[in-house]
Order: structure tokens, then C-alpha cells, then sequence
């Protein structure tokens, strides 16, 4: 229930559509929370874990065909086609919006409707922005409430004029009399639409109850549909991760990242340093929001309150701050269950016990059981404020000043460590250029080809790549340059001729975010190069570091041949944006060539 008009007008048009039995608007309480799990454990769609080992966890299966978010029925319907760029699935909005409601139509019979008011953002900092998610998932709404601030404060901040983005969702599974309801209720593929409205600020999904596809507030809004308000409204929602970086002496720093999905984001926010007397806090691990403040610096907001990270390869090792944050109060999907009530995935950093059952709900054997026991997209849900590297800023209404933009993909060659950019406009190029070396067995005949992913942002687009990059550039403009973030293209994924990392990764990182501190405050060395400023041989601290001179020495220096072929490869990929590329780094790349010469 609410004051507020365009809002009850909303939910009451959806309801006639949907056709739900019943309509419950969630209050954020504990309780809620607490009865919707408990009628989900009663109906067997979720497991609760052994209380002994994860208190407050439960397990939840997908189906086998929902597991991952769906990008080729992911749809940018913008007005013009030319809007959506090159790199979106485009279909006219009004074609889809009837081709959608037909969908709709009905499509919650059986159900409820739970009508979700949530914050991206702490509720009413002037960074945040309000959605309201209408679904007929339980599980969504439990999501939501962990990756999100949901409920009743959100709706008293919301009052009876203010603003919200309208986010219908449904698993597309009516339950007409007499059907059974499966485990887990999702359409077919080709009944799935991830669909946005970018002149309307308008989400609408059907057919998958499944992450960045069913939690609104993630992808759809935090990054497309605000990407566009974004652009319209002068300042940046991007991939990115917010970390807080603080030196021996108590000096802090933020820096954000933008690294495609599975290049240890999550990581990178939550890192152990191994340097003496380096801290590192975790203010976000996917999305910023960053605007200008009175004093011309860009300060990042975390719109989330949550982490949804990939449980595969999440070990004491490579993150212990997430490992100890699933400890209690997570939902888990897709991982594998133990006999006693716990979880288990691909390395989680020990043995599995001899009997699993896997993410499907198969009996699992240890030496036996061919595939994994864990989906690789198998999740955790889980609270920020349950980390142990949380800074008590990540709620800091104002946001933190960012002082410096990491950027990366996984390069096995080519790419350096770590590369300064010589200005802002040449960040921009570095950023518009990024991406990962395609690796995966799926496209075979594109191995080794580098699938670029400009800031990360491919996947998470609300408009023409092109104009997004002339954004960045007018971002560049509305300050002083020494008030912007310094920006770097770094890689840790650089292989020797055996095909083994070169780099340790991890909390060797922190040599790399340490010179770059240091850079930031005039001191560390660099030397001049094509590409742009690398470390000198002794500004990088690489104390106690056991790597292989001559193979440091490789990703510490340019490859010219490799970055001769790499400008020519992205003179050929410059060419999708035809006249929509800024001229600024059609120039860029230029300059590029005449340095490599
Ligand atoms: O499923 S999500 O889109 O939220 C996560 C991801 O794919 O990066
Ligand atoms: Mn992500």
C-alpha cells in the first residue's frame, strides 16, 4: 500500500494483467523474510543448510535450463534501432510490448504477486535511485531483499510524488487448477525476454527466475537502464568494483575497477594484501555510480547491498573475506550439498567428502561423478555488511571520492601488468579497448581472437557503444583534469610459453594497487613508453616475490609486435561504430600507431 499514485495506478494495471490470486506488498521485515523461506522450505524449494555449520543458509536448485543470465534474449528497445548500437539485440518497443503482454497476460494465475519497493542505493542519498519490482518468484523477493534495501522505508522515502523505474518480472509458469508446481517455474528460451524501455526507464522480464535476468535492481537497472539516465543526467553507472586502499602511515584512497564477469572482481574488492601494513576495505564488488561533487572529484556510491558472487574457485585462498562472509545468512543456488548440510564447490580449497549431491539433486561420488558437483555459475547470496573488509563508508550517503579507475580483462599476452594512461582521453581509449582473450571451447574458431568488452560494459549496455564513449569523454570535460581519477589498464592473467600464469594474483595485487597509490601521491617512478607509463624496474615493491626474472621482466615491458597487431586488430573492431565513434579516439588510436612506429 502506498500514497503514491503513479505507483498504485502501476501495480493495479499489472495485476489486471498478470492475474494473480493474490497481491503482497513486501515490508522489508525480518519476519517477512523469514515466513517466505519457511514456505519455501515447506514446499521443497529450498534447503535449509545444517544450522551448526551455516546458520540462516539455504540451498536453492534451478533448472537445469535457467542458470546464467540470458544475453541473447537480453533486448535494448529503444525508439530508434540506432540508439541500441551495434553491440544490443534491438526490437521495436512496441512490437514487443505486445508481443510481451500476450506473455504477461494471465501469466501470474495461481500465484502472488509480491510487489517489491527497493533502494539502489542507501535509502534517500541524493546517489541513489528508487525501482519497485513486481515478481511472482519467492525466490526473487528473498534475493532482492539481501542485494537490495527493500520494504517500508523505501516506500516512506518514495512519498506520494517521487520517482521510481517500474520492473515487471515473471517466471512465466501460470498455475492454472489442477498443475503441479515444478521446483523451479521458468519458460522456455524462446518465451525468455530480459527486455528494457530506455526512454520510458522501464524493465520488463518474463521466463527466468534466474540472477542479473530476475533481479531487476542488478543488471537491468543498476547498469543499463542507468546507464541511460546516466548520459541523460551527467555522470556514470558502471561494471565496476569500490575498494578502499590504505597505507602503512593510515593514508586512504578509493579505487574503482571495471573487469569483465569472472575476472575476480569479487577478489580484487574483498583482497588480503600481502604487503606489511597494507589494508584493504571492500566498499562494492560490481556496480558504481559515480557522480561529481561540489568539490569537481567523482565520488562512487555501491547501489547494491549484497554480493552475488560466483561460488566456483572461491576458497580460504583466493578470497577468505568471502568465505567468511556465506558463513551464515546466505542463499546459496546451484552448489553442491553435503551430507551433513553443507556446501560444497570446484575449488572451494578442500577435498569433497565422498558423497555429494550434486547442483541438479544427483547422487555424486568422489572419483566417480564425471562432471562437476557445482554448476561453474553455481551462487552465493549474500549481505555486504556481513564482510570482514566492509569499509564503514560503503554506506556513506555521499559517496567515497575515487581516486583512481582500474580497468582489465584476461590477456594471456600482450597486455602488461599494469599500464598508466598518459591523460584522461587516452584512459578512454584503453578502456574502449579492453576485453578478454577468448579462451572457452564454445567458439572454436575464435580462440585466441580478443572479445573486447569496453569497460566491461558489453553485456550491460543501455544505448550505442559509440555515444557512451563520447559520454565518457564529456565526463572528462566537466572537471579539472588533476580532480579526475587517474585511469590504468591492468592484467593479472599474462601466461608463459607453458600456458601457467606468470603472475601470482590474489594478494600479490597489492604490489600493483601500492605503486599505483604511490603514483597517485607523485612518488613511485614510470617510465614513458608507447602504451603509455609502466613501472621502472624498481618503483614496483616486488619484496619476498618468488617470480621468474625473465618472465616479470615480459609483462613489465611493451610487446611491440604484439601491440602492433593489437592496433591493428582494434582499428578493424573500431569499425562497428562507424560514424558514431568519437573522433577523439579514432585520433587516440592514431597517435597509437605513429608511438609504435
Ligand atoms: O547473473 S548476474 O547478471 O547478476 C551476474 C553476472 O552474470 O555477472
Ligand atoms: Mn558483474
Amino acid at each position: 500500500m502506498t500514497s503514491n499514485i503513479r505507483l498504485n495506478k502501476w501495480i493495479h494495471e499489472m495485476a489486471d494483467l498478470c492475474r494473480p490470486d493474490r497481491i503482497h506488498w513486501c515490508d522489508g521485515s525480518d519476519s517477512e523474510y523469514q515466513s517466505l523461506l519457511q514456505m519455501m522450505v515447506s514446499k521443497g524449494v529450498a534447503i535449509p543448510l545444517n544450522p551448526k555449520k551455516r546458520p540462516g543458509c539455504y540451498l536453492f536448485r534451478s533448472h537445469p535450463s535457467d542458470v546464467a543470465r540470458v544475453e541473447n534474449r537480453t533486448f535494448i528497445s529503444s525508439l530508434r534501432q540506432d540508439d541500441a548500437g551495434p553491440t544490443n539485440n534491438w526490437i521495436d518497443p512496441q512490437s514487443l510490448k505486445s508481443t510481451m503482454t500476450d506473455l504477461f497476460s494471465g501469466s501470474m494465475v495461481g500465484r502472488t504477486m509480491y510487489v517489491i519497493p527497493f533502494s539502489m542505493g542507501p535509502v534517500g542519498s541524493p546517489l541513489s535511485k528508487i525501482g519497485v519490482e513486481i515478481t511472482d518468484s519467492p525466490y526473487v523477493v528473498a534475493n532482492m531483499r539481501i542485494m537490495t534495501r527493500i520494504g517500508k522505508p523505501v516506500l516512506d522515502f518514495l512519498g506520494s510524488d517521487g520517482e521510481f523505474v517500474p520492473c515487471l518480472h515473471s517466471v512465466g509458469y501460470p498455475l492454472l487448477p489442477g498443475m503441479v508446481d515444478p521446483q523451479w517455474p521458468c519458460a522456455p528460451i524462446e518465451k525468455k525476454f530480459i527486455s528494457h524501455f530506455p526512454e520510458e526507464r522501464l524493465i520488463w522480464s518474463y521466463g527466468s527466475g534466474y540472477g542479473g535476468n530476475a533481479l531487476l535492481g542488478k543488471k537491468c537497472f543498476a547498469l543499463r537502464i542507468a546507464s541511460v539516465q546516466a548520459r541523460d543526467e551527467g555522470w556514470l553507472a558502471e561494471h565496476m568494483l569500490i575498494l578502499k586502499i590504505t597505507n602503512p602511515e593510515g593514508k586512504s584512497k578509493y579505487i574503482t575497477g571495471a573487469f569483465p564477469s569472472a575476472c575476480g572482481k569479487t577478489n580484487l574488492a574483498m583482497l588480503v594484501p600481502t604487503l606489511p601494513g597494507w589494508k584493504v576495505e571492500t566498499v562494492g564488488d560490481d556496480i558504481a555510480w559515480m557522480k561529481f561533487g561540489k568539490d569537481g572529484r567523482l565520488y562512487a556510491i555501491n547501489p547494491e547491498a549484497g554480493f552475488f558472487g560466483v561460488a566456483p574457485g572461491t576458497s580460504a585462498q583466493s578470497n577468505p573475506n568471502a568465505m567468511k562472509c556465506v558463513e551464515k545468512n546466505t542463499l546459496f543456488t546451484n552448489v553442491a550439498l553435503t551430507d551433513d548440510g553443507d556446501v560444497w564447490w570446484e575449488g572451494i580449497g578442500y577435498d569433497a567428502p565422498d558423497h555429494l549431491i550434486d547442483w541438479q539433486g544427483r547422487d555424486w561420488y568422489k572419483g566417480q561423478s564425471k562432471e562437476p558437483a557445482a554448476h561453474p555459475n553455481s551462487r552465493f547470496t549474500t549481505p555486504a555488511h556481513q564482510c570482514p573488509s566492509i569499509s564503514p563508508d560503503w554506506i556513506a550517503e555521499e559517496g567515497v571520492p575515487i581516486s583512481a579507475i582500474l580497468i582489465g580483462g584476461r590477456r594471456p599476452s600482450t597486455i602488461p601488468l599494469v599500464n598508466e594512461s598518459f591523460s584522461w582521453e587516452h584512459g578512454v581509449f584503453l578502456g574502449s579497448i579492453m576485453g578478454s582473450e577468448i579462451t572457452a571451447a564454445t567458439i572454436s574458431d575464435q580462440i585466441g581472437k580478443v572479445r573486447r568488452d569496453p569497460f566491461a560494459m558489453l553485456p550491460f549496455m543501455g544505448y550505442h557503444i559509440g555515444d557512451y564513449f563520447r559520454h565518457w569523454l564529456n565526463i572528462g570535460k566537466m572537471t579539472t583534469p588533476e580532480k579526475l581519477p587517474k585511469i590504468y589498464y591492468v592484467n593479472w592473467f599474462r601466461k608463459n610459453a607453458e600456458g601457467k600464469f606468470i603472475w601470482p594474483g590474489y594478494g600479490e595485487n597489492s604490489r600493483v594497487l601500492k605503486w599505483i597509490f604511490e603514483r597517485l601521491e607523485g612518488k613511485a617512478a614510470s617510465q614513458k613508453t608507447p602504451i603509455g607509463n609502466l613501472p621502472t624496474p624498481d618503483s614496483l615493491d616486488l619484496d619476498g616475490l618468488r617470480v621468474n626474472p625473465s618472465e616479470l621482466a615480459s609483462i613489465l615491458t611493451v610487446d611491440l609486435g604484439g601491440w602492433k597487431r593489437e592496433a591493428e586488430d582494434v582499428r578493424s573492431y573500431y569499425r562497428i561504430f562507424e560514424n558514431k565513434l568519437p573522433s577523439a579516439l579514432a585520433d587516440q588510436l592514431d597517435q597509437l600507431d605513429q608511438r609504435l612506429r
